[in-house]
Parts: structure tokens; sequence; C-alpha cells
């Protein structure tokens, strides 16, 4: 028998303890009870207690908890030696207070004994008079040495956690999640331009054509017309039609679509939403700065202490050894961006981000449609703004002097070189500020990779600086040439794939596509003939890079041949580049035409990847690209389509971005912005993109709520999806470039 009962109390008591925390209807007789005394009638035992003076009181435990601990975990109560079964469902249930009101408990099931993987939590705010709560999840181990524990840490001041009727049901059965997806009419929650295309997508059971409405705030009608079946979409499994109401081009606020009876999420026709998501998106960035305090003043409500500088109890980045046998040498990498929801910085991400904001800017520069002045000094609230340079490539600027540090100095192994990241020696829990975190901090190897995303971005940055600041402009070119020549006398150095404990591997086996794209920033930069013939020589500058999947970390090529095609050169042959560039996009384009969703993203046998949402605007950018080069209608359309998707026509109705459109995703998976695990936390800022979609759903939250998804559902709005949820530089990236495309086409 697969389930055990607990030792100490018969099968009488034990479904008493069931019945008391539970509806009567749902206690089947095969639903077993894990924790003991739950009911704390008459003793504690065999409760636990860390850091708090706990007692019995009226029938309950209850704890006193000291003012002035940091982490949750520095006073708890709790039960060990609990049995879970791997695969089976338990509803982990309680009541509690707290007093004064306000304060949390994390309320958990995991392991007893190090490393203390937590299975499940939750993080409820208590109210004095107490409340009930209870919680259903699935195993994913088999142990004898679970912990039931209440985690009360954390709070300046003392209070007063109370519990009773604690329990762990076993053999429950498990809750299938339903996503709410809300009215069947999917709309771009936010905005549509006023001369730009409309579209939205109907789920029906019909199958021939329907009527629509279009209505103003009021209720009115203002526009009608007929939906095209679209058949069964393959990245959702739902029957669709499609809306085209482009011909109405009035601005408005709060209008609704309404067919087959149900009445879309409301939505703008007008430009401001995207002069803001402009400025949104790239302000992002300001909150993930490691090394320097996040003021409260420019950020309301994000204001927090400098993380990994050399104050406890963090160990500080400013002296970090390697890896133990990988250098002898200390490194003072302070600064940069974190990553995405952890405490790493990897420079093979580092470069793409810094590349795609770099060229959100230069793009301004050199575009029929470009203003530079809108990222200018003073449009990003940062502490360097009205310092006569652009806040973009302030802001940038913090990344890149990091990237500078990561190179291998002059006279060790593999000079010039960079090392390919550094973070945490092991993973740490959520939440976590980054000035909390205790861990030993380590460089791993250098890669060919890195070296080579530190070449391009720095020969980027030697451009684009050179106005504001001739000295920083020389230091970037000088250490572009170096990384350059390091990385082809070692052309093969690959970060190893399984180096994965305490941060991401970014390892990737292939180099040619960063080869050429730095060689293309140095030939932009310099006009030296030995880049071009790099860039001319390279099987790359030729090849079909424009797959379904688009660009990303790991495959740059895009990133060399979008700047040779729009930055102003004199490359032989450069009219075929340009051309590659449209071509690429005629066919996003027919994706984009095939797809009911309006997408230019299909990817191969409807397997979404890891950081969906910024694919489709990858080749979203491509297809704006084409439209910078042509002046053709066609590509200007089809890139602003690509951005309803993103913001709520799709098959959960849901807008990917925090802050903008009724449902948005706002608990992406980070340790700081953990407000779904900490109340205390804020949620991500305004403008900050989720991973989307990802069909290997590797989380083991995604994984029991999400298990058989087809494409587009394989997504969940929980902090605890790191595999579908979390935010990352690189993805935002992508959307300040498509926000400030779409920006510019008001
Ligand atoms: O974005 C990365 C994705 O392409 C990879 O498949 C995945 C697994 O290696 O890693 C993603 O990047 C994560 C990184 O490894 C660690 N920081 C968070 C990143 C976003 O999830």
């Amino acid at each position: 028998m697969k389930r055990r009962r607990t030792a100490l109390l018969s099968l009488t008591a034990l479904l008493a303890t069931a019945l008391s925390a539970l509806p009567a209807q749902q206690a089947g007789a095969d639903e077993v009870e894990q924790v003991r005394n739950g009911t704390f009638d008459t003793t504690a035992d065999p409760w636990w207690t860390s850091n708090v003076t706990a007692g019995l009181s009226e029938g309950r435990l209850c704890a006193d908890v000291p003012g002035g601990t940091t982490n949750r975990w520095d006073a708890a109560v709790g039960q060990n030696d609990i049995t879970l079964v791997k695969g089976e469902s338990y509803r982990f249930s309680f009541k509690s207070s707290g007093a004064p009101e306000g304060h949390v408990a994390r309320a958990l099931v995991g392991l007893s004994v190090s490393p203390y993987d937590t299975w499940y939590e939750a993080s409820p705010v208590l109210s004095v008079s107490g409340d009930t709560y209870s919680y259903t999840f699935t195993s994913p181990v088999d142990t004898t040495q679970g912990q039931v524990a209440f985690q009360v840490g954390g709070s300046a001041d003392p209070w007063r956690f109370c519990v009773d009727d604690v329990s762990l049901l076993g053999g429950v059965p498990p809750e299938v999640y339903e996503p709410d997806t809300g009215p069947r009419v999917r709309v771009n929650q936010v905005a549509y331009l006023p001369a730009g295309p409309k579209n939205a997508t109907l789920v029906t059971d019909a199958t021939t054509k329907l009527p629509w409405q279009l209505k103003n705030a009021r209720g009115a009608t203002v526009a009608h017309g007929w939906s095209m079946p679209r058949g069964v979409d393959v990245s959702s499994g739902q029957n669709v039609h499609s809306i085209d109401f482009g011909a109405y081009r009035k601005k408005g606020t709060g209008l609704t679509l309404v067919a087959d009876g149900e009445t879309s999420r409301p939505f703008d026709i007008g430009t401001a939403a995207y002069e803001k998501l402009r400025l949104d998106a790239v302000k992002y960035y300001y909150t993930q700065r490691s090394g320097t305090p996040i003021r409260d003043d420019l950020r309301p409500g994000y204001g927090r202490l400098a993380g990994h500088v050399d104050v406890a109890p963090n160990r500080g980045d400013s002296a970090v050894p390697c890896q133990p046998g990988v250098c002898d040498y200390t490194l003072d990498v302070r600064g940069g961006w974190y990553d995405a929801g952890d405490h790493g910085k990897y420079v093979v991400n580092g470069g793409i981000t810094a590349w795609e904001l770099l060229s959100t800017y230069e793009r301004s520069l050199h575009a029929r449609t470009g203003h530079p002045a809108k990222l200018g000094d003073g449009t990003l609230a940062l502490p360097e703004s009205g310092n006569k340079v652009p806040d973009i490539l302030d802001e940038v600027r913090w990344e890149l002097e990091f990237l500078l540090r990561m190179q291998v100095p002059a006279g060790k192994p593999l000079a010039g070189m960079a090392h390919h990241k550094i973070h945490d020696e092991s993973w740490t829990g959520l939440p976590l500020l980054p000035s909390d975190d205790p861990q030993k901090r380590e460089l791993h190897p250098p890669s060919t990779q890195a070296t080579l995303n530190l070449a391009a971005t720095a020969a980027q940055a030697a451009r684009l600086y050179r106005p504001y600041d001739k000295a920083f402009a020389a230091r970037a070119l000088t250490a572009a040439r170096t990384a350059w020549a390091a990385a082809l006398a070692h052309p093969t150095l690959y970060a190893d794939p399984n180096d994965g404990t305490g941060g991401g591997a970014y390892s990737d086996t292939d180099a040619t596509d960063e080869f050429y794209w730095a060689a293309a920033e140095l030939y932009l930069s310099t006009g030296e003939k030995q880049f071009a013939d790099h860039v001319l020589n390279s099987p790359v500058h030729t090849a079909d890079i424009f797959g379904p999947a688009g660009f990303d970390w790991g495959r740059t090529a895009a990133a060399g041949r979008l700047d040779l095609a729009t930055v102003p050169n004199g490359l032989p042959g450069r009219d075929k580049v340009r051309a590659s560039v449209v071509k690429a996009a005629d066919r996003y384009l027919a994706t984009l035409t095939a797809h009911p969703y309006g997408m230019p993203y299909a990817p191969d046998n409807n397997l979404y990847d890891w950081g969906s949402s910024h694919q489709v605007l990858n080749n979203a950018v491509t297809v704006a690209t084409a439209y910078d080069i042509t002046g053709a209608s066609k590509y200007r359309d089809g890139a602003l389509q690509s951005m309803d998707y993103l913001l709520g026509r799709n098959a959960l109705n849901m807008s990917y971005v925090t802050g903008y459109g009724e449902a948005n995703a706002h608990n992406q998976h980070s340790r700081w912005y953990a407000h779904q695990l900490d109340p205390k936390l804020p949620n991500p800022p305004a403008g900050t993109l989720a991973g989307g979609p990802n069909s290997s759903i590797q989380d083991p939250y995604a994984q029991l709520k999400l298990k058989g998804c087809v494409g587009q559902f394989c997504y969940i709005d929980d902090i605890q999806s790191w595999s579908t949820n979390e935010t990352a530089i690189n993805w935002n990236a992508a959307l300040t470039r498509m926000a400030s495309f779409v920006a510019d086409q008001a």
C-alpha cells in the first residue's frame, strides 16, 4: 500500500483531525493525516520551535516572535518526520492569526534537512481575528524526512503568531488547473494605433461567419462587420475566427469588441500607451542594477539596499575568486544588471541585451521614423539623468562597465578573454533581496562566446558613446580589439553545459555566429578591412539565419546582419544583406498571415521555447527592420500586429507585460519582486515582460499545473514557475526595441 498512516494516531483520532480542518464531504476514507497533533489540545509535542517563545493558548499554539530578524527562517515553528509519497496530492490546511495586523507567515512543506528543499509554500498575510487557509499540492518526492513549518521571521517589530488545526491530508484528489481565460473575444488589451491594423481573435464552436460590433466606452456601436472562420488553431487547439476592424481609425479609450455573445476586455485606440511602454520597458533596467542602492525617489516602492557590495551578509562582488582550480586571481566585477529573477550576471546574456538596447538607440539615429530625443537625457528618471548623455546610453553603460570588468587581465592565462559568468555557488530560495544573499560568488571559466559578446558590444559602444565620452569610447574599442584577438586564438572554448549550479549554464557549442556578429560590429565602428574580410568570408554571412524561433542569446548572427543592413557602411554587396532581411521578414509575415492569432511565430512542432514572448518580439524586430529598409507599409503593419499577441490577443487572454492590459502577468519569478510570497515586496515594475509559454515546462510548479499543455497554454502567472514566468534582461530588450518602434509609428 502506497499510503502510510502516522503511527501515533488511531484511525478515529485521525479522521477527527481531518474533519476538523475540512468540509466533511471532502474527506474520504483513504485520505490520511500526516501531521501529528495539529490541534494542540493538551500539548505542543512533537512540534519544535526556533527563536520564538511558544506555548499553548486556548487550544492553539501561539508564539511570540522577536523583532529585528532579517529572513523568514530566522524564527519558526514546525514538525519533522513527515512522510510524503511522490505523485500523491495533499491538502495542507491550518487556522492562523497574527497580531498586530498584517504580519506574514510563510507556511511550507519541505525537506527538514539540508538542502531544505521547499515543495509547497504560501505566504498569507494574517489577520488578528484569524482565518482558515487551505492549499492543495502534489509531492514531487518520496520522503520520510519531510517537514511542515511556519516561518515567521523577518519583521522589524515583535508580534504574536497563533496556529491551530494544522493538517496535511494525503490522498486528496489533485486539483485540475483551468486557466481563467475570460471573454472569448481576444484583443490587444492595451491599444491599437489609429492608423494601424486592428485585429482580434474569437474562440467559438461556430464554423460559419458571425457578426461583430465595435463599441465605444458608452456602449454605442461605432463599427460592425463579419468574422472570418479560421478552423482549428494549432498553437492553442481552439476553433477560432479572426476579426479585422482596421477600417475604424478614430482615437478612443475603453472600447470593446462584441461577438458571439461575448464582450472583449477593454482597449484604446491611440498612441499614449506606447509612449509610456517605450519608457517603462527601459526603466526596468534600473531596478535590475547590481552594486548600487535603488533610489526610492526615482522608483517609488522599489527602493532597496545595494546588492553584492561588500556588506554582510553579502560576500560582495569586488574581489570575486574563480571556481576552485579555474584561476588564481580575483576580479572586481561589481555592477551590471542581475540577469533575471536570480542574482547571477552572465556575459553572453548581458551582451545580447546591451546590443538590443543600443540598437534601439542606434535605430532612432538612422531610421526614417526614429526620434533619438524620446530616450534622450532626462527621459528615464535615472541617477544619471541631467548629465547631457541620452538616458538609454547611461543605463546600458551600467552593464557595459560590468562586461569590461569580466575580461581576463593582461598577464594572466587566457588574457583578453571574458569570463562566461559570475554567480552564487548554490541556488538560493525566494524571496531574497540582493543585499541579503549570503552565498559565495564565483567567476566561471572564460568562453569564446562571452569574449565575442564583449567584443561585439564594446565595439558597438565605441561608435555610439564617442559623441559623449571619447575616453570611454576609446577604452571600449581597445577592449573589443583585445577580446577579438583572444577569441581568434581560442575559437572553441565553450562553457560547460553542466555548469548550472547556482546559476544558468548559458552553454552554446557554436561560436561562428558570435564571430560574425563581433566582426560586423568591429567593422561598423572601424571600417577596417580585416573585419570586413571576416564578415565576407564567414559562412554565416550568406546563410539563412532567420529561423522560426528567430534570434536569441545563443543565436546572435542576426544582430550582426541587422546592423550591417541598417547602420550606414560601405560593405561590398550590402544590397544583398539588406535583401536577406527583407526576405526573412516576408517569411515572418507569411507566418503571421496564416496564424489566426496574428503572430510571426510558429515554432517547429508547435514547441514553444523558453522565453517565447521575446522570440515573438524578435521576429517582429526583423519585420520592423524590413520596414526601416524598404518603407513598405506591409512590414510596418506586420510589426505592429505582432504586439497584439503580447498584449492580450492570445489563447490565455492576457497581456505578458506587467501593468499593461486588464489581465496582465505580474507574478514573474524574481527574488526581489516577490510580492506573491511576501506582500511587503513589490510586484515587478510596469513594463516587465514575462517569459511566456514554454512547452518544455521544466519547473515542478508548471509540471503540476500544465502537464499536457498545448503551445500557448504552457504558461502560468505564478512566481514558482521559473520556466514559463521569469523576467529577464534579454527579454525586456526585445520589448524595448519593439515598444520604441511602435511608438515611433504614431
Ligand atoms: O533564457 C534562457 C533559456 O534560453 C535557456 O533555455 C534556459 C536554460 O538554460 O536558461 C534561460 O536563462 C535563464 C538563466 O539560465 C538563469 N537566469 C534566468 C534566465 C531566464 O530564465
